[in-house]
């Protein structure tokens, strides 16, 4: 363990940070529900020039809440001086779909913000930075800020599907009567989309198979799955924005996790740049089984067994990814 950094500081930058998810994420970020009480924090906060005003006022609340950790505090418009020096950076910012508009055109719209924050980081941030890329599509945008950052290691970049682990683990804990701390090892596969595969077959629920446990495999290959795909767009239809605090709190789980180690025998899921596991093409961001140890290292849980249902929904996930692939490969 003698060569695993241990920082007493770290410089974060927020992206989208005038937004909802940053509102509720950054004094969870600043308290040190993230990184711990004993690392100080540099935050860096990063939107774009109309919400100039936003920056401003989230400048004074965070001065307000006299955060003995936040040692520093900036805010920028401009990605270069945003990104300088980070040691993490996490993607909450880019374009909103609008009423009507087709999901090619919101992927070529921040396409180009990641095509340009790619390279910004490349140049300015330090070459160790970690990444967790939220926005949506947060795979593809993931995908392409790794291509635009070809002297940052692919294993420093991630995008987020642990809400829809925590969704997933949610509902099996509720329809099965347990606490949510005793359902281990449900994996999501694929893509933060409602194609992602939810897959209980390797989880457990208080040491029995979650199969043998729920006893209804109707439910868990039907109803559970499309439950867990589709429970976003149910907010969004309800709410009319999508999911907020539900988001900040699984950022922090998976930043958490990836900081400090997962714990023993137990993994998460999180979106990596896959090196060719399970068959998934090498610089495809896709959502894997994965165990940390400490200070960002981590590594896929590998030879899992998939029967002929779980190939069948990791392909779809995997052709919904690749299709996202050939629409954004201009800025690749
Ligand atoms: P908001 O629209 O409230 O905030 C986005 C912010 O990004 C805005 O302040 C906007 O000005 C800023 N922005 C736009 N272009 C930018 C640029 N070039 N550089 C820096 N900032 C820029 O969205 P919010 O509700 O906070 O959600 C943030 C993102 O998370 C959205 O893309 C959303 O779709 C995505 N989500 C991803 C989830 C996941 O599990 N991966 C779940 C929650 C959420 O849906």
């Amino acid at each position: 363990m003698d060569n695993i950094p241990n920082p007493k500081k770290l410089k974060i930058c927020v992206t989208g940070a005038a937004g909802q998810i940053a509102y509720s994420f950054i004094p969870i970020l600043a308290n040190g529900d993230v990184f711990g009480p004993d690392v100080k924090l540099n935050l860096s906060l990063l939107d774009i020039p109309p919400t100039l005003n936003v920056l401003e006022s989230l400048h004074m609340e965070l001065e307000d809440c006299a955060f003995p950790l936040l040692v520093k505090l900036t805010y920028h418009t401009d990605p270069e001086e945003a990104f300088t020096d980070c040691d993490v950076v996490i993607f909450l910012g880019g374009f909103p779909r609008k009423a009507g508009m087709e999901r090619k055109d919101l992927l070529s719209i921040n396409a180009k913000i990641f095509q340009e924050q790619g390279r910004a980081l490349d140049k300015f941030a330090k070459k160790t930075v970690k990444c967790l890329v939220v926005a949506n599509p947060a795979n593809t945008n993931c995908l392409i800020l790794h291509s635009n950052a070809p002297n940052i290691p692919k294993s420093s970049f991630s995008a987020l599907s642990r809400l829809d682990l925590n969704r997933a683990k949610a509902q099996l804990a509720n329809y099965s009567g347990n606490r949510i701390s005793d359902v281990k090892n449900v994996i999501i596969w694929g893509n933060h989309s409602s194609t992602m595969y939810p897959d209980v077959n390797h989880g457990i629920i208080k040491n029995q198979s979650i199969r043998e446990s729920i006893k209804n495999e109707e439910y868990l290959n039907s109803e559970f799955i499309k439950k867990v795909q589709n429970r976003g767009a149910e907010i969004i239809s309800k709410k009319k924005t999508s999911s907020v605090f539900s988001a900040a709190h699984a950022v922090k789980n998976h930043l958490k996790d990836w900081f400090f180690g997962t714990p023993s025998v137990e993994y998460v899921s999180m979106g990596l740049v896959s090196k060719g596991e399970y068959g998934i093409p090498e610089g495809i961001v896709f959502s894997f089984p994965v165990v940390c140890k400490s200070y960002f290292e981590h590594e896929v849980v590998e030879n899992l067994t998939i029967d002929d249902f779980s190939k069948s929904k990791i392909e779809i996930t995997l052709e919904e990814l690749l299709s996202e692939r050939e629409d954004a490969k201009e800025f690749i």
